[in-house]
């Protein structure tokens, strides 16, 4: 018998038990990839984009020790006041899906990366999940070896994942090439370029195109009759968000150095980065990582509607 208990918000089991739409949320950018309070911002919105659809948020979380799928508004509050550094409350893990048994057992209090949430939303009967940038291969240069877990993720868990491409922190085409590697569909939505997190397009090319949410579903659903894992559903940034890509690359650079010289890693080093980027670009890499969670929040849940029901 497992020994795993997911504690399901009763609003999303409801929502399940009569085939209603569902979408998961992830709580690593709230307590780790945002500064507050502008993740709790992020956050609130997000969760309304999905409800204006006519479908239910489900924010995932370790909640001492508890696997939540649909946290509360008094949780999410205090995830998000994890990224205040004048806050004291205790401190909020980082869990990718290699961290979760331990943040479960050791009844931590964890925020969910992509792969985290990916694996608790699929055991709680989620398909479709939206997040800002998925993780992946980091460059080799000066910091030696690093790919997100992410990746793995999507290549043996079965949900969709919404979101605006990689972040810009990472090498994008070996990112692609990993996720080619593992039979990860990459689909763009309405562009046949891989969207660039906070830039308009990287100029690399998707594996397939769709341009509706039900051709979203239908392919994602083929995918998964065939045996298939993960998806990745990729749509550009608002577009009165991009960055200019000399900008952003100019303030990356500096951010990179900066990683390099305080030898920065691991799991802390996206944190860092995304930090450093916010203070070299006056809040614009901010502002555009909050619009682009709202964007993908608000297909994610047009996605999951377009789902027959299920029996
Ligand atoms: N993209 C962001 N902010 C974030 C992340 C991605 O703009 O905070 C988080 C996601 O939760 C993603 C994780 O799954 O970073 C990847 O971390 P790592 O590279 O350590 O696997
Ligand atoms: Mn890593």
């Amino acid at each position: 018998m497992s020994a795993l208990q997911l504690d399901i918000h009763p609003e999303v089991s409801a929502a399940l038990a009569e085939g209603q739409p569902v979408v998961a949320l992830e709580s690593t950018l709230i307590a780790h990839g945002l500064p507050w309070p502008a993740n709790l911002e992020a956050a609130r919105q997000a969760e309304a984009a999905v409800r204006a659809e006519g479908a239910v948020p489900a924010t995932v979380a370790v909640w001492q020790g508890r696997p939540i799928i649909g946290l509360d508004a008094g949780q999410l509050e205090h995830l998000a006041r994890q990224a205040d550094r004048r806050d004291a409350s205790p401190t909020v893990r980082k869990a990718s899906s290699r961290d979760l048994a331990a943040a479960i057992v050791q009844k931590a209090f964890a925020a969910t990366t992509v792969a985290a949430t990916m694996v608790l939303a699929q055991r709680a009967g989620l398909r479709v999940f939206a997040t800002g940038g998925i993780g992946g291969v980091h460059p080799v240069s000066g910091r030696g070896f690093d790919i997100s877990a992410d990746v793995l993720e999507l290549a043996r868990t079965s949900v969709a994942v919404v979101c605006a491409g990689a972040k810009g922190i990472l090498d994008l085409s070996a990112t692609l090439e990993m996720l080619e590697t593992m039979s990860v569909p990459v689909v763009g939505y309405g562009t046949d370029e891989f969207p660039a997190f906070l830039l308009a397009s990287s100029g690399l090319p998707v594996s397939a195109r769709v341009d509706s949410p039900a051709e979203a579903a239908a392919l994602c659903q083929m995918h998964w009759d065939l045996g298939g894992a993960g998806v990745v559903l990729a749509q550009p940034l608002p577009v009165e968000t991009a960055l200019q890509p000399a900008d952003f690359h100019r303030a990356l650079v500096r951010a990179e150095s900066q990683a390099r010289a305080e030898g920065v890693r691991g799991p802390a080093l996206t944190p860092f980065l995304l930090a450093r980027l916010a203070e070299l670009t006056d809040g614009r890499t901010l502002r555009a990582n909050q619009a682009l969670i709202v964007a993908n929040a608000r297909l994610a849940a047009r996605i999951a509607a377009a789902f027959p029901k299920r029996q």
